[in-house]
């Protein structure tokens, strides 16, 4: 098996034996890059997230080394090529040379063929590798087939140019030092639109930050980021007011850093606020700020109304024109605004996609004047975007987004609200769950998913990486794989081999586990806190009950000195951005660690009948628990503010009531 996969399958269990006590690390070493052996046999399959539609075993490994060469057609771009090189170079290949197709280069070592899926010598590699793809082959999609025995070969035939892109951030994903897995893949995305919508409220991404995420979204295969910061006043309040150089600058940076990625730059105008939709000025100012966008290279246009008022118009014309102030008469005027965009705007402007569009009733599925207005007005083409079942939804469904459609009369593009954290109820939180509770099938059912993420960038990949995950494949999506896969992306990031290293991992996974929680609007939960320690709690407790209290306290005491470990080993083994988004709750998780280490000091002494010596240590605990209590948010990163939550509920209660377990 190779190095990569025999690390990334290890279970939860034997990766966090890499950080307890006692435990010995038993993962293999890398081989060396220079040196590959002269048989690479076939062993399992590699880990790739998104996890591919289907990926067998053809053969042997393919040794990298010495000289190697990539074959390219002119629909492969400057970017996939790029990334192509890197990701062999990284494989221990001492030379790439990427050409156009002609004869093979007599040194090279090993011939990659990358190009057009009806190109006919991809066509007949893949015929000879016995590995054919389907026809027809969806957007986006592309075939990987190698295999290490006979001559060593690799062929990967794409439909479109983000297809070869993606082959070859799968190939990424099955190298590993000196190899490449010899398997044959066939891939592409069940949905069509996949990524993030910056749509939260409070401090906006900095100008890193977002070419980082865009970066990272053609890591996972995300193809799509809605720029809406609520904070930016230029999106919002002073929608009529062109951005100043300096800004307009930064944001064709990221149009660039969007489209060298392939990702959409969906650039979102909210003018809700202050409208006035009878006004063709207004009409007229909009249209002049999509199109200087337009003239930077955007080709993807939202228009927001949420959480604006619709029972009041901003001017008088507005009530001459559409009758007094209501939800059905809302819904009127804004279908005639958005009609115009698309059919003044958007359809005169040739490459851009249909505008997208957040009604101001989002987040439910009950019929209404203000709904009917625009089902019955709206232009079939323009995407109504919807939360779920509430703002911040308890789940999304298959069956409530069929009444979606019912509604909106059209397929909706799903805004899902996690993992933001800039409600009341998610105070204190950063929100490192699982993303979970998200239907099998939904890709049958809706037009695309972006996900609103938290303030902090970095910390926001965890969830991301797993609606990647699910908005690619969601038929074979395992919310617990696709969060594991993203401790082992993280850490993969900061190995210079890119190998993740598997005591990082088992700590983000504890760390994880701690900020596992995720709030409704009303800050009670719609994922549980902590279910790794409470299960760790419900375990000691059987034993302590059941009379195995020296058994008890040592395995209670392997995972209290784990999350006491976390921190450091996180700060570490994880990148400086998610370290430094996660600091507050690091520090805290510190002390918490000490402070159950403690209550498990205590617990011991007592097990021995010690209970002077019981009493200091649960005294101690508590001293450590009210010091973590004191670790708040940091003013100007978050969105509200509030003290730090570790496992709340489950940690501070264990400890608690330690000192009364007999
Ligand atoms: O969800 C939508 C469509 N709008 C806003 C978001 O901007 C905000 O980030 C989330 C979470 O607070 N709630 C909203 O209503």
């Amino acid at each position: 098996m190779l190095v990569r996969n025999a690390r990334r399958s290890a279970s939860v269990a034997t990766l966090l034996c890499a950080v307890l006590a006692g435990c010995t690390n038993t993962a293999p070493q890398a081989p060396t890059p220079t040196a590959p052996p002269p048989s690479l046999p076939a062993t399992g399959l590699p880990q790739v997230t998104p996890q591919p539609r289907e990926m067998k075993r053809l053969g042997d490994d393919i040794p990298v080394r010495g000289k190697v060469e990539v074959v390219v057609d002119p629909m492969v771009d400057q970017p996939t090529r790029d990334l192509a090189e890197q990701v062999l170079r990284q494989a221990g290949a001492g030379d790439v040379v990427v050409r156009n197709p002609g004869p093979r280069a007599e040194d090279a070592t090993l011939s990659i063929r990358i190009g057009d899926r009806v190109s006919p010598s991809v066509v007949k590699g893949l015929q000879d590798l016995n590995y054919a793809a389907p026809a027809p082959l969806p957007a986006e999609g592309y075939v990987l087939a190698g295999r290490g025995d006979g001559t060593p070969t690799l062929f990967i035939g794409a439909s479109d140019a983000a297809g070869a892109y993606y082959g070859v951030q799968t190939l990424r994903q099955i190298a590993s030092p000196g190899r490449i897995a010899g398997v044959g893949i066939v891939d592409h995305p069940l949905m069509p639109l996949r990524g993030t919508v910056e749509g939260f409220y409070g401090p906006p991404w900095t100008h890193a930050e977002r070419m980082d995420q865009l970066a990272f979204y053609g890591d996972v295969k995300l193809n799509t980021y809605i720029y809406a910061p609520k904070d930016d006043p230029y999106h919002r309040e002073k929608w009529r007011e062109a951005y100043p150089p300096d800004e307009l600058a930064r944001v064709q940076e990221l149009i660039r850093q969007a489209e060298a990625h392939h990702v959409k730059f969906t650039f979102a105008l909210s003018p809700g606020t202050s409208i006035c939709y009878s006004d063709d000025a207004d009409f007229r100012a909009l249209a002049a700020k999509l199109q200087a966008m337009y003239d930077s290279g955007v080709r993807d246009f939202s228009v927001p109304l949420d959480d604006i008022s619709y029972t009041r118009w901003n001017c008088p014309g507005d009530e001459a024109k559409y009758g007094r102030p209501s939800e059905g008469a809302a819904g009127r005027a804004q279908a005639e605004l958005l009609n115009r965009v698309q059919r003044e705007f958007i359809d005169t402007h040739p490459g851009v996609a249909p505008l997208q569009f957040v009604p101001t009733e989002y987040s439910d599925v009950e019929d209404s004047a203000y709904k009917t207005a625009i089902r019955s007005a709206l232009d079939p083409r323009v995407l109504v975007m919807w939360t779920g079942d509430g703002v911040i939804p308890r789940q999304i469904t298959v069956s409530d987004a069929q009444k979606a459609e019912q509604v909106w009369g059209r397929k909706v593009f799903l805004w899902d609200n996690y993992p933001v954290n800039d409600f009341d109820g998610s105070a204190g939180r950063v929100m490192l769950g699982p993303y979970d509770k998200r239907e099998r099938g939904l890709s049958g059912q809706l037009a695309g998913v972006v996900v609103n993420p938290m303030n902090q960038a970095a910390a926001s990949k965890v969830v991301e990486l797993g609606a990647a995950d699910f908005a690619w494949n969601d038929a074979a999506f395992d919310p617990q794989r696709a969060w594991r896969a993203a401790a082992e992306y993280l850490a993969g990031k900061q190995a210079a081999d890119g190998m993740p290293d598997p005591a990082s991992v088992a700590a983000l996974m504890v760390f994880f586990d701690l900020e596992h929680m995720a709030p409704l609007a009303s800050g009670r939960p719609w994922l549980p806190p902590a279910p790794e320690l409470a299960r760790q709690i419900t375990e000691f407790r059987d034993r302590w009950d059941g009379g195995d209290r020296a058994g008890a306290v040592q395995q209670m005491r392997g995972y209290a000195q784990a999350i006491a470990d976390a921190p450091a080993r996180i700060g570490a083994g994880a990148p400086a951005d998610f370290v430094s988004d996660v600091r507050p709750w690091l520090t805290a998780t510190e002390l918490w660690g000490k402070s159950l280490l403690a209550t498990i000091d205590g617990l011991q002494a007592r097990a021995k009948g010690d209970e002077a010596s019981a009493s200091g240590r649960f005294t101690a605990a508590q001293q450590f628990a009210d010091q973590a209590k004191q670790i708040r948010t940091l003013p100007g990163e978050v969105r509200p503010q509030g003290q730090v939550l570790v496992a709340d509920g489950v940690l501070d209660t264990f400890i608690e009531q330690a000192p009364n377990i007999r």
